[in-house]
C-alpha cells in the first residue's frame, strides 16, 4: 500500500528545498568565517547565528517530508558562492540569496496549489511568512550600511555597525505585529 502523501513532483521539490536551506546555512557560515577573518566579529556573530536558523529551516522541511510518508534524500550540499569583496557586498549577496530562496518557496506554493495539496500549501505558508522576515532583515542590513557609506564606509562607521550587529535581534518585526502605539 502506498502511504506516501506527496506527489513525486512535490517530493522532489521539497527535497530540493531541504538542500537549499542547508546550502543557505553553508552560505551564512562561509560569510561569517569571511567576516571574522576581516576582524568583523559582530557581523560574524550575526551570520553564524543565522547559519543555525537556516539549519532549522532545513530540519522543518526534512521532518515534513517524513511526516507525509515521503522519502527524504540527503544529498551533497553545493559549495557556497565566492566570498564577498566587502561588508557592503556581503549584505548585497545575502539579500540576493534571500530573494532567490523566496522564489524557490513560491514555486513550491504554486505546485501545491495546482495539485490541491492543501497540507503542503499550508505547511509552506510558514516559509512564505519567514521569507518576508528574512528579506526585511537583509534589507535592514543594506540600509544600515548604505547610511554608513556603502562601499566607502569609514572604519569608524563600520566599527559601530559591527558592534551593533553583535546584538541585533535574529528576526525582523513583522508588519502584522505593528500597532499605532508601537509603530
Ligand atoms: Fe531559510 O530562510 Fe533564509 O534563506
Amino acid at each position: 500500500m502506498n502511504t506516501n502523501r506527496l506527489s513525486a513532483t512535490l517530493e522532489t521539490a521539497l527535497n530540493a528545498q531541504m538542500t537549499k536551506e542547508a546550502h543557505a546555512s553553508q552560505i551564512y557560515l562561509a560569510y561569517g568565517a569571511w567576516a571574522d577573518s576581516h576582524g568583523y566579529g559582530g557581523i560574524a556573530n550575526f551570520l553564524f547565528r543565522h547559519a543555525q536558523e537556516e539549519r532549522n529551516h532545513m530540519m522543518k522541511v526534512l521532518e515534513y517530508i517524513l511526516k507525509r510518508g515521503g522519502k527524504a534524500l540527503i544529498t551533497a550540499i553545493p559549495a557556497p558562492p565566492e566570498n564577498p569583496s566587502s561588508a557592503n557586498n556581503c549584505f548585497e549577496k545575502i539579500f540576493q540569496h534571500e530573494v532567490d530562496n523566496t522564489n524557490a518557496v513560491y514555486s513550491i506554493v504554486k505546485i501545491s496549489l495546482e495539485e490541491q495539496d492543501w497540507a503542503t500549501y499550508n505547511f509552506m505558508q510558514w516559509f512564505v511568512k519567514e521569507q518576508i522576515e528574512e528579506e526585511t532583515l537583509a534589507m535592514n542590513l543594506l540600509d544600515k550600511i548604505k547610511i554608513a557609506g556603502g562601499e566607502v564606509v569609514s572604519s569608524n562607521a563600520l566599527y559601530t555597525l559591527d558592534r551593533d550587529l553583535e546584538n541585533m535581534p535574529d528576526s525582523a518585526r513583522s508588519a502584522e505585529e505593528v500597532t499605532a502605539e508601537q509603530p
